[in-house]
């Protein structure tokens, strides 16, 4: 962190802000990247930007990462001005380094890129009301169609095999035979039931290979944190954090929605009891999605799309543990049992899902009707 500040300001120096810095807020959004806000004035004004010094050990390849994120954000920007919307608000703007890059490689060899910061706005690590994870639907469901056209053939894979299960399972076999921190023997029971779902894995790459599922441009980290909320409307404006978008399913970006927007507490709540699926938030962020984006679905999608939601909380699960037994090199934890309690509220949420399916899948029934 400290060093980051002393960073900063060659970072700064690097890009065509107007004005000179005045404040670094450090801000604790996502597992992944570090984000700051800063402020610079000119004397007269002051102007925002986010900064973020990208995790260069989860996306490898920076230029392919912001190769996709300049032509998608560009190709949004097009799409949201025939739509007669405001791009400016409804995707985010990357500004080009002094020497037009799109990101700015530092004296120590860390990536750095910057948008500029959209006010009046919030984010929500769950959601309180059914009004929210509707919206929330609506605007993951309108980013797929807006970018239903988008020629997947450019997109970069940023994270190879990003959402195969079945690969997610391999390198937790590996975590458990290598036992890097020594916590396999605590884990026991977490592990036990990881592998009493395994068979479930295949599932989704398997309808991938034999044709039934498309294979569409999605977000594919659609954490319901990922949505910008206007703070006047509590309209969700904007879809963030694109560093996924890649070719994927749209049952990755329903499923993942799920499991962040639709339980009764954050992903890291200690109290398994207060950890629940929400019915009714299901029903609120389903209404939304297919609101936009049932019409574009097939039969074998809309036929999974409460499978994914299992499938990709167990998927999260997996991905916890597995960080867990490795000793907390992927995702940021603040305390040492972080992953642990994040892979607990998961495997929960996977039982509650599966002992509710029957009420959820009559919902989708419902509500595909209602958009078709
Ligand atoms: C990470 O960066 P963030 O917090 O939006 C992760 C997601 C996980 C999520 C779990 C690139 O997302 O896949 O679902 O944490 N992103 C990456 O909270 O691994
Ligand atoms: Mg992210």
């Amino acid at each position: 962190m400290i060093s980051d500040n002393k960073i900063i300001n060659e970072v700064v120096n690097n890009f065509p802000f107007k004005g000179e810095l005045k404040d670094v807020q450090i801000t604790d959004a996502g597992l992944i990247n570090s984000t700051y806000v800063l402020t610079l004035s000119d004397g007269n004004m002051d102007f925002k930007y986010v900064l973020q010094k990208i995790n260069t050990s989860v996306f490898k390849n920076p230029d392919e990462l912001m190769s996709n994120i300049m032509n998608v954000t560009g190709f949004l920007r097009n799409k949201i001005l025939l739509d007669g919307g405001n791009p400016e608000r409804e995707t985010l703007t990357f500004l080009y380094t002094n020497s037009n890059s799109p990101y700015y490689r530092d004296s120590e060899g860390n990536c750095w890129r910057t948008y500029t910061y959209i006010d009046k706005c919030y984010t929500c690590d769950s959601v309180d009301e059914p009004i929210k994870a509707n919206r929330s639907g609506a605007a993951f469901g309108r980013f797929m169609n807006l970018l239903s056209d988008y020629p997947i053939i450019n997109l970069f894979e940023t994270i190879p095999d990003f959402h195969n299960t079945p690969k997610r399972y391999e390198a937790l076999d590996t975590a458990i035979s290598e036992n890097l921190a020594g916590r396999a023997d605590s884990v026991k029971d977490e592990i036990d039931f990881a592998m009493s779902k395994r068979e479930d894995s295949h599932k989704l790459t398997d309808l991938i290979e034999s044709g039934e599922l498309p294979v569409r441009v999605t977000h594919n980290d659609t954490k319901i944190n990922n949505v910008l909320f206007d703070k006047i409307t509590n309209k969700a404006f904007c879809v963030i954090d694109l560093d996924t978008v890649m070719p994927g399913l749209s049952l990755y970006d329903f499923g993942d929605a799920i499991r962040s927007g639709a339980t009764t507490a954050n992903e890291d709540e200690k109290d398994l009891g207060k950890y629940n699926l929400d019915v009714e938030l299901f029903e609120a962020y389903t209404d939304g999605y297919l609101s936009q984006a049932g019409k574009a679905l097939t039969e074998k999608e809309v036929e999974n799309l409460v499978f994914s939601a299992k499938l990709l909380t167990l998927e999260c699960g997996v991905r916890f543990l597995t960080d867990y037994l490795n000793g907390d090199t992927y995702f940021k934890t603040d305390y040492p049992e972080h992953n642990l309690v994040r892979c607990r509220t998961q495997f929960k949420l996977v039982r509650d899902i599966e002992n509710k399916s029957a009420e959820l899948e009559a919902i989708v029934d419902k509500l595909i009707k209602k958009y078709r």
